[in-house]
């Protein structure tokens, strides 16, 4: 079906697999979609595998399908993030009027996002950065969408994104996150937390198999168990998959001949640098990330595999209580690297004056999305009644969540540290959770050799003010800030 020019209510440009299956969405929800992408070729495609699923408007070059939006024009760009963002703007913008409204659905970096809503508004117009999560089925069938920019640019598209988003509850997967580069900000730390999920999962997986001492099929089955309990979610659910998925070449599991060399396309690297910037303490997201640059050194490792020695592993003396640790340590570390991730948003959101709405963050990310999990109705529930909160470990639910695991936790730990099995991310996150709750950590020694070394001072703890003592000199202490 072909609508008439003008008479379309937004327009999707750049045809690839997420482009193509938002702008599928749209249409089949009865809005009529102008569609376009930068080689013509893609756009005739798309047109003749789905242009009977909705009210297109196909269009080969941008003045065309500029031409055949209503106005406020709204335009979806979803094309490769990073340059061809920016070319598609610059091509746009002089064929655009004030008020009309660019929409980045792709991955970019939030700073782009900030720079891009500033140039654009120079220009009249209003641009907005939305994270889509969910991959490209997610598009197709209902996404969890993360909007920012404009809020009265937001009710210009609120309906048609509500409309194509996942809905839980009754509830869509899509709510107004925040201006300029907010959108964008909590789909790259949605994305982090997808890599701490992921590896923390794998760590239980490697546990499993080299101390418990069980094959793909049977961890098949106790991650399919682990899925009815407090672990419920998508993850959780397709490790039991691939992990009882046989390869039909070789009648095995098809997990034991996937090479172990993990990719990613940068968004955990992104999560992990801003934390650094903002100083929040973000080990399960920035271990996960090592962890993938380390398993892609992998000839490094099969040269060290000959040389460096190790523990040799012994069989575990009760499995079906090494398993039930397991399964507690990875909730325990979960709980903590969604502390950690909900904690670099709420700095971000104060740096950055976006005054996020968290708990709001957790209700979307219920549904269409990688992570979307049970747990995420608890951290709704902990920020509607807890408000402000600083950490989500200080939430009673929380609290008494990793206390009730933390022997578990530990044992686990001991016995992978044993054993010689890495396991960083649950290490990492288990170390966080004892240094968050000392209330003396051992810092007072780092000023005091920051202090010697560099002349930064310290404060003391029985008195105001900065000191310096004269390390090398007569040893005197010097009160600085007065
Ligand atoms: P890709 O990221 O593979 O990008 C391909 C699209 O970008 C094509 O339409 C291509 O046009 C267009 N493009 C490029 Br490349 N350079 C261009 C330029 N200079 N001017 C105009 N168009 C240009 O597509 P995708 O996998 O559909 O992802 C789109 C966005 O969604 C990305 O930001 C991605 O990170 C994000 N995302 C992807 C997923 C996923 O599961 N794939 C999930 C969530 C978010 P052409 O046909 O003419 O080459």
């Amino acid at each position: 079906m072909t609508a008439s020019a003008g008479s379309s209510r937004i327009g999707v440009s750049g045809l690839a697999v997420m482009g193509a299956n938002l702008a599928r969405n749209i249409a089949r929800r009865g809005t009529p979609v102008a569609v376009h992408n930068r080689t013509a070729a893609r756009t005739k495609e798309f047109m003749q595998a789905y242009g009977d699923e909705g009210a297109f408007t196909p269009a080969e070059s941008l003045e065309d399908f500029v031409a055949a939006l209503e106005r406020p024009r709204r335009i979806i760009v979803m094309v490769k993030a990073g340059k061809p963002v920016d070319a598609v703007i610059e091509e746009l913008s002089p064929l655009l009027d004030e008020g009309d409204i660019i929409i980045d659905a792709g991955n970019s970096h939030f700073d782009d996002t900030k720079r891009r809503t500033a140039a654009c508004a120079e220009r009249g117009l209003r641009f907005m950065g939305v994270g889509v999560s969910g991959g490209e089925e997610g598009a197709l069938l209902g996404p969890s969408i993360m909007p920012g920019g404009d809020p009265a640019a937001y009710a210009e598209v609120e309906e048609i994104l509500t409309g194509i988003a996942a809905v839980v509850d009754g509830t869509p997967c899509c709510v107004h996150v925040g201006p300029d580069g907010a959108g964008h900000y909590v789909k790259m730390v949605h994305n982090g937390i997808e890599y701490a999920d992921i590896q923390l999962i794998a760590e239980a997986y490697d546990l499993l198999t080299h101390v418990a001492g069980l094959d793909a099929p049977a961890i098949a089955k106790i991650f399919e168990e682990w899925n009815s309990g407090d672990l419920e979610s998508f993850l959780i659910e397709i490790t039991a998959k691939v992990l009882a998925k046989t390869d039909e070449k070789t009648g095995g599991p098809l997990v034991d001949v996937i090479v172990d060399e993990a990719q990613q396309k940068g968004t955990g690297t992104w999560t992990a640098v801003d934390a650094l910037g903002l100083g929040v303490p973000l080990t399960g997201i920035t271990e996960a990330v090592f962890a993938r640059g380390l398993s892609a050194l992998s000839g490094e490792r099969r040269a060290a595999a000959k040389t460096l020695s190790g523990p040799n592993p012994s069989a575990a003396e009760n499995r079906e209580d090494l398993v039930d640790d397991i399964r507690q340590a990875l909730y325990a570390s979960k709980v903590v690297a969604y502390a950690q991730g909900f904690a670099q948003m709420r700095a971000a959101s104060v740096a950055n004056g976006w005054d996020l709405d968290l708990g709001a963050m957790a209700t979307i990310w219920r549904g269409g999305c990688i992570i979307r999990a049970q747990f995420l109705n608890r951290i709704t529930e902990a920020y509607a009644e807890h408000g402000d909160v600083e950490n989500l470990l200080m939430v009673p639910y929380f609290t008494e969540a990793v206390a009730n695991a933390q022997d578990a936790w530990r044992r686990v730990v001991i016995t992978a540290t044993e054993q010689g099995v890495p396991v960083p991310a649950f290490a990492s996150s288990l170390s966080y959770y004892d240094a968050y709750r000392r209330e003396r950590v051992p810092a007072n020694l780092i000023q005091g050799l920051r202090d010697f070394f560099g002349a930064h001072t310290y404060r003391r703890i029985d008195a105001e003010g900065s000191y310096h003592t004269r390390w090398s000199q007569d040893g005197t202490e010097v009160r600085t800030d007065v």
